[in-house]
């Protein structure tokens, strides 16, 4: 019998207080703090659901006996139950023998996820300090979410985007903006959501008050209710991925009726003649006017002449674009042709104007309370292996050693990665095309995985290794932005024979050599009160007291850390913006780059000196559309952080007949003979995967939304004709890079077609768990 206890515990969508009883949660409450609690704490329930967590570590069969075509089995040999001293000594054995025979070069340790919002147990910091401590790892740049966006944005303005996230305050917008053009929208689920956790969701509705204080908002959007109904004064349901298209018909409309702001683009800008050049046509004898527009975007020219002229007659508007549109192919020129239009007319630096990057796409976006202090944190130590990938590149990676690619002007090759070590992430569900990545993953000698759940990639694992969840251990919860700081506390013993990664670090360092240099000696606690003496310090340098770390603990509950000093705010573009030659932003002219030499420099076919139209494989104006006739998106799922705890019943609850539903827009279902809450198989070349249908206006004609998040479930056949039983949408889609500049993920978009489907439809629950067998049975 394990006692009752009650404690917060953090999670990237929340501060909860959890409720444990004999080993089960028995009650969830949101923090005190959390005015807009998000409802994804109901997963925290079914943390313990013994049919998914893994008890034991676990070596696949046929690595275990060493065959000699083992990799060619793994996600779908048996499993066997081994100790933790046979799982150890196999790891570590591998892991030296990758050092000797290729040098750590060898191991690719990126380890890309969304593991753990904790400071000190986060997961891919505690896997990048051990890899660290044993001579280095490849890793990757950049990520899933923002690639494209993290590559472009700098040779634009100068800056990270986080940075340009600073140049447009909520605040602002609501006093001052009447007018905001919103592209992807401004989703309110999304909010739910923030790396290192949320302490209180009070924006979560900021679209709301930005709607009630009179600015007047257009949502550009495949999904309606992207923007609530009665928030969005128009919804204009344009073609996905056609957004540059419709930002360059605006273009040439202000451009031809002298509606550009010269005085702005001559003092703060370089470029904008090549850009007209190519606006007017005269470069590559393609007007962009709203006609051409209209026929990319398929809404009528005059909504796009309307969008230009209300551009152009607002006071301060506000242009928005959300992550989505950047992942897709040639992902870099919405962002940057958001800034160009922004621009053009002259709106940045109006307080509440201008253009805002990642709007809706997160918790935090246009957060203005920025902390002007920086929380403690686990460092990762040193790397000295220089090599990195872009993180989207891995299945390229691991198929083409040597091979080589293109990289924000870098001629660069692939490394020949003979170890995958992954802990806080599930490439199989954050990868395109996974059939392809099967195959790739099949490559390395050794792939070692640390996971709480029986996730596709722990089954495509050789070593695993099963990690306790934030539920059982315990760690400080802080996170940028966020005023406060809370003590995560294990309410539940470890799940079997579970440990921490970092147990599982030092197990492994201990027999490699380095158990000081990875632990410095310190445990759980030492960390935790070393990690909350740097916040202590680093806050009080601010002018914010915080109590000894035993009260801190004592308490339990989110403590506020109330700095004397102002909020931080990067001002670099209004200090720009009021004398340019004493501020020059960080790009090669100084200035706002409509125009980047630098990137003209590098030669690319596919993403040249300025923002432009460039056609694309995966949309519905392509030639495969013949064959694939809908564009599927697939976005974020509104009931879970991408594939965690997908088997608890909140998630389910979103299921039809236990697979992912995808919605479809009545008269697209209607010609397929597709009915409401039916069995549909969605397929295109790469593969195919079965869905239940919901109907729903919300979703423009032509296209389709399937959420991602379901553990993906193949059947046994690979390849285009396989069937995946449970609605994951990566079969689907196309691992291409957004361009050689970038190499950000294209996940969000692909053509599919979707039909009924009559066939018998496996159980997937039990699919989902790999099989065992005991040791003697080797
Ligand atoms: N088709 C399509 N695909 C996409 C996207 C899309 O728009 N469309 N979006 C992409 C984006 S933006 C992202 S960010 C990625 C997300 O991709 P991921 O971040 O890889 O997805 P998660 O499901 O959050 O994976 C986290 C994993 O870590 C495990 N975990 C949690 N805590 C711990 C811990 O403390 N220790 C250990 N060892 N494991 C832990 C969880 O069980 C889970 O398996 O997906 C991308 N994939
Ligand atoms: N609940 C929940 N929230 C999350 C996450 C989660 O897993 N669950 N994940 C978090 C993470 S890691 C990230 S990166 C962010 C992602 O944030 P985003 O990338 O902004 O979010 P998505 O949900 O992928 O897409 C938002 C909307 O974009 C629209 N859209 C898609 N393609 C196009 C297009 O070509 N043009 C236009 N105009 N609109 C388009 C779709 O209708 C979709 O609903 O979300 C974060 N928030
Ligand atoms: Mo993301």
């Amino acid at each position: 019998m394990q006692k009752n206890k009650k404690a917060m515990v953090g999670t990237h969508w929340g501060i909860y207080q959890v409720e444990t009883s004999d080993g089960a949660v028995v009650d969830v409450q949101p923090a005190r703090t959390d005015s807009n609690p998000s409802p994804i704490g109901e997963l925290l329930y079914d943390v313990m659901d013994n049919r998914f967590r893994i008890a034991q570590p676990m070596v696949r069969a046929g690595y275990l006996r060493g065959d000699q075509n083992h990799r060619q089995s793994r996600g779908k040999e048996p499993f066997v139950p081994v100790s933790w001293e046979e799982a150890l000594e196999l790891a570590a054995s591998a892991l030296k023998d990758t050092k000797e025979k290729v040098g750590n070069a060898g191991i690719y340790g990126g380890s890309y996820g969304w593991g753990s919002a904790g400071r000190f147990h986060h997961a891919q910091s505690q896997v990048h300090r051990f890899l660290n401590t044993i001579g280095g790892y490849v890793a990757s740049a950049n990520n899933y979410s923002a690639a494209a966006c993290q590559v472009i944005v700098p040779h634009v303005i100068g800056v990270d985007y986080g940075t340009a996230d600073d140049v447009v305050e909520y605040g602002e917008i609501i006093e001052n903006c009447d007018l905001l053009i919103a592209f992807g929208g401004l989703n309110q689920y999304n909010n739910q959501v923030k790396p290192g956790g949320v302490t209180d969701h009070h924006e979560r509705n900021v679209i709301e008050e930005i709607a009630a204080s009179g600015t007047e908002v257009i949502s550009v959007s495949p999904i309606q209710s992207d923007i609530p109904r009665d928030v969005a004064a128009e919804w204009i349901a344009a073609r996905p991925c056609s957004d540059v298209a419709i930002m360059l018909g605006i273009a040439h409309y202000l451009e031809v009726n002298n509606k550009v702001d010269v005085r702005f683009i001559d003092r703060y800008t370089v470029g904008y003649d090549k850009f007209k050049a190519y606006l007017l046509g005269q470069s590559d004898g393609v007007m962009k006017d709203p006609e051409w527009a209209s026929s990319i975007a398929n809404i009528p020219s005059q909504d796009i002449i309307r969008l230009a002229e209300k551009l152009a007659n607002a006071r301060c508007p506000l242009i928005t674009v959300s992550l989505s549109l950047q992942r897709s192919e040639h992902g870099e020129q919405p962002f940057w042709l958001a800034i160009v239009l922004a621009a053009m007319l002259g709106s940045i630096g109006k307080k509440g104007g201008g253009f805002g990057l990642r709007w809706g796409s997160s918790n935090g976006s246009g957060y203005y309370h920025k902390t002007p202090f920086s929380w403690g944190g686990l460092s990762q130590g040193w790397n000295p292996i220089k090599q990195t990938i872009p993180v989207a590149r891995i299945a390229d990676m691991l198929l083409n050693p040597g091979s080589p690619y293109s990289y924000n002007g870098e001629n660069r090759t692939y490394p020949d990665i003979q170890l995958i070590y992954w802990a806080g992430g599930n490439p199989f569900h954050h990868h395109q095309d996974l059939n392809q990545l099967r195959r790739a993953w099949r490559k390395p000698k050794t792939v070692i995985v640390h996971d709480s759940t029986w996730t596709a990639t722990a089954r495509h694992a050789d070593i695993v290794f099963p990690a306790n969840t934030f539920l059982e251990r315990n760690d400080v919860i802080c996170s940028k932005d966020d005023y406060h700081i809370t003590p995560s506390k294990k309410v539940l013993e470890n799940y079997g024979q579970s440990r921490t990664d970092y147990e599982i670090f030092c197990g492994l360092a201990e027999r490699l050599g380095v158990l000081e240099a990875f632990s410095e000696g310190r445990d759980e606690t030492a960390w935790l009160k070393n990690i909350y003496k740097v916040s202590r310090n680093n806050a009080k340098q601010a002018g914010a007291e915080l109590i000894p770390f035993d009260e801190f603990w004592e308490t339990g509950e989110p403590l506020y850390a109330e700095p004397k000093m102002k909020p931080r705010r990067n001002n670099f573009m209004s200090r720009f913006l009021n004398d340019p030659k004493a501020h020059p932003l960080s790009t090669p002219s100084g200035k706002i780059e409509i125009f980047s030499s630098r990137i003209a420099s590098f030669k690319y076919a596919d993403c040249t000196g300025h923002p432009r139209w460039f056609d694309k494989n995966e949309w519905l104006g392509a030639p495969r559309a013949s064959s694939f006739p809908l564009h599927m998106i697939s976005h974020q799922p509104r009931n879970k952080l991408h594939s965690q705890l997908d088997f608890g019943a909140f998630s389910h609850k979103d299921k039809t007949a236990g697979r992912e539903t995808v919605t479809i827009n009545p008269a697209d279902a209607c010609k397929r003979g597709i009915t409401d809450g039916m069995l549909v198989r969605v397929f295109n070349d790469r593969g195919a995967c079965l869905t239940g249908a919901r109907l729903s206006d919300d979703i423009m004609q032509g296209v389709v939304s399937l959420p991602t998040g379901a553990w993906y479930c193949p059947d046994d056949t690979e390849g285009p004709n396989s069937l995946e039983y449970h609605g994951n949408p990566n079969v689907l889609t196309a691992d291409k890079g957004t361009s050689s500049l970038a190499q950000g993920p294209t996940a969000h978009s692909c053509l599919v077609e979707i039909e009924p489907f009559h066939g018998s439809a496996p159980e997937v629950q039990e699919l989902l768990m790999p099989k065992f067998i005991s040791r003697a049975d080797v």
